[in-house]
């Protein structure tokens, strides 16, 4: 068993005072630092959005952050402007220990989202991370970081379809949590045969 740990988007933008702020997001980065070195390989993912994105609620008429629009590939969340190719906001969290194998961005083309690791939201375009870990060997994942029913969720459950044997640790977690997302996260993770530990 060869395992990685794949921590998810601990990014200013989703840390209190950040754009997206996640409640008590800051607070997994001494949790994940603590677990760095338990694992040979870290993998980092960085949602990484140009400033047209069309998940910003900014970039669509009349519309309120956090309400669902209808894309080509499916509901989407409208989310307040965050990460930007560049900012300050979209740099991990200056405390996270950066010791990485690969730093995977998402989020980077204009008329899609990407939530999850491996695909984006269209559930389709792959991001390549399957055929890294599988070429690595790699076949059991521990996932941390934010959001927890966002981009955690979507990670790990895609992780488990792709027949990798994944834990998430929630105590290196915290979510959004709008209407109800994060009760429905962890069913659909233990759904889909995720450890919740
Ligand atoms: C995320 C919403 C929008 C996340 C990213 O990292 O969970 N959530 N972009
Ligand atoms: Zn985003």
């Amino acid at each position: 068993m060869t395992s990685a740990l794949l921590v998810i988007d601990v990014q200013n933008d989703f840390c209190p005072g950040g754009a997206l702020a996640v409640a008590e997001g800051d607070q997994v980065v001494p949790i994940i630092n603590a677990m760095i070195p338990d694992f040979e390989t870290v993998l980092y993912t960085q949602d990484w959005h140009p400033a047209d994105h069309s998940s910003f609620a900014a970039n669509h008429a009349e519309a309120e952050p956090f309400s669902v629009t209808q894309m080509p590939y499916g509901p989407q969340v409208l989310w307040p402007t965050h990460c930007v190719q560049g900012t300050h906001g979209a740099a991990f969290h200056p405390d996270l220990i950066l010791v990485g194998d690969l730093i995977i961005r998402k989020g980077f083309r204009w008329a899609i989202d990407s939530y999850s690791a491996f695909f984006e939201n269209d559930h389709k375009t792959p991001t390549g991370l399957t055929g890294y870990l599988r070429d690595r060997g790699i076949t059991t994942l521990t996932l941390v970081g934010l959001a927890t029913d966002f981009c955690v969720a979507y990670s790990a459950i895609d992780a488990a379809k792709q027949g990798f044997t994944v834990t998430v640790a929630t105590k290196a977690t915290r979510a959004i949590d709008l209407d109800g997302s994060l009760a429905k996260a962890m069913a659909d993770m233990r759904a889909a045969g995720v450890t919740l530990k």
